[in-house]
């Protein structure tokens, strides 16, 4: 086929901190060496884009990292992928080939790993602009656009016949969540399990919890209006912080008769992975974090909650190595084996995309799926 030249399309540009989205023509330019341009056929807003559209400061900028689409066209070098192929994105990719990705320990490739300044991981340039100007990308994925273009490890293939339009949430939450539990916490037949945020993210941390047997599955979450909806994610036990005359972890204890085997960060408050601490078990407890916090990135605990011998495991993208791993989530899917469509609590038109924004901010939506 013919070399893809630039294309013009809709894309949602984000002009500055917490400005609505303006959709706006862009140009996107044809996929550069072992990249791909994809069709973003669905994409979800999940609150990592919300947090840094809040408070960064790379701008202007076209968000979204949790996505599917078809190939467009492939760049020189790519043989993975063809025009017509389905796809997921993935905002931390996976090379093959880097220390990490031959670790058989890792997900946190060296090469494609989360990209923080907005640009393509291999030349520090942008693929969009708008009259000449760049306009930033987000986690090398930026998915609020018509078009975009990933780095061909940073997007995997899935079959045909599954709906790209329920699916895009394997590519960020609910495989984050369900990673968490499985790969990370490793969680085993008759544990207790306490999860701090019950959004997406921490309501799949709950599925994977219940596919494993946990006996307790104890939400913690300040919006009474989850409790709710969490049960028919698997919890069992639902606190609201607010609504408690005793300290958090004062009640985890008593459920749990002296703390969770495992605790879940899934808010994205360093100030709650101390609480996560404290309301897991001395001995062997296991706090898991999700989150990546918007603010105070640092933590603070006194040394005697490790001293008791629990443990502090960080992670990124539940653990999955997301080429290899997600295929098998997607086939989980098709049998029934895991829950994504429950998930989807609204179904926004592209123009509408703010609204997906406010009904996050405003804590009404687990996932909004923006269908482009
Ligand atoms: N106490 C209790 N609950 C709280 C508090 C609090 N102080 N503050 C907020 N909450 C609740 C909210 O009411 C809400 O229900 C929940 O916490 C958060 O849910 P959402 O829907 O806003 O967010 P999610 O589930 O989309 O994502 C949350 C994370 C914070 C985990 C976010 O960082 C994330 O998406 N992580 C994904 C994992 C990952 O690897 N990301 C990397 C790049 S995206
Ligand atoms: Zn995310």
């Amino acid at each position: 086929s013919s070399f893809p030249a630039v294309l013009t399309c809709k894309a949602a540009v984000a002009w500055g901190p917490g400005q609505p989205l303006v959709i706006e023509e862009v140009e996107v330019s044809p996929p550069q060496p072992m990249e791909i341009r994809v069709k973003v056929v669905s994409t979800s807003l999940c609150r990592s884009d919300l947090s840094a559209w809040e408070t960064q400061a790379i701008f202007p900028r076209i968000f979204g990292h949790e996505a599917s689409g078809v190939v467009e066209s492939v760049g020189p070098g790519v043989t993975e992928f063809s025009e017509g192929d389905h796809v997921l994105t993935l905002f931390t990719g996976e090379c093959k080939t880097c220390r990490h990705c031959t670790s058989g320990k890792s997900n946190m490739c060296q090469v494609l790993g989360l990209e923080r300044k907005g640009v393509m991981h291999s030349d520090q340039k942008t693929r969009f602009s708008i009259k000449g100007k760049p306009i930033y990308h987000y986690c090398a994925v930026s998915s609020f656009s018509e078009y975009t273009v990933v780095h061909s490890g940073c997007a995997v293939k899935v079959s045909l016949a599954v709906p790209l339009e329920k699916i895009c949430l394997l590519s960020c939450g609910v495989a984050a969540g369900l990673g968490a539990a499985w790969n990370v916490a490793d969680i085993s037949e008759g544990s207790t399990v306490v999860i701090y945020g019950l959004g997406t993210v921490g309501l799949s941390v709950a599925q994977g919890a219940k596919v494993r047997g946990a006996s307790k599955i104890i939400g913690v979450d300040i919006n009474p209006e989850k409790s709710e909806i969490a049960k028919t994610f698997g919890i069992t036990h639902f606190v609201n912080p607010k609504e408690c005359s005793e300290s958090i972890q004062q009640v985890i204890n008593r459920i749990t008769d002296g703390g969770a085997d495992y605790a879940f960060e899934c808010i994205g408050d360093t100030g709650m992975i101390t609480t996560a601490l404290q309301s897991c078990c001395q001995g062997w407890g296991l706090t898991v974090t999700l989150g990546v916090p918007k603010v105070n990135p640092e933590l603070t605990a006194h040394y005697g909650i490790l001293l008791s011998g629990r443990t502090l495991r960080g992670s990124l993208f539940g653990g999955w190595k997301p080429k290899s791993d997600l295929p098998s989530l997607v086939d989980m899917y098709t049998k029934k084996e895991i829950q994504i469509d429950e998930y989807i609590t609204h179904n926004i038109s592209f123009e509408d995309i703010n609204q997906a924004f406010t009904l996050m901010k405003e804590g009404k939506c687990l996932r909004c799926v923006i269908h482009l």
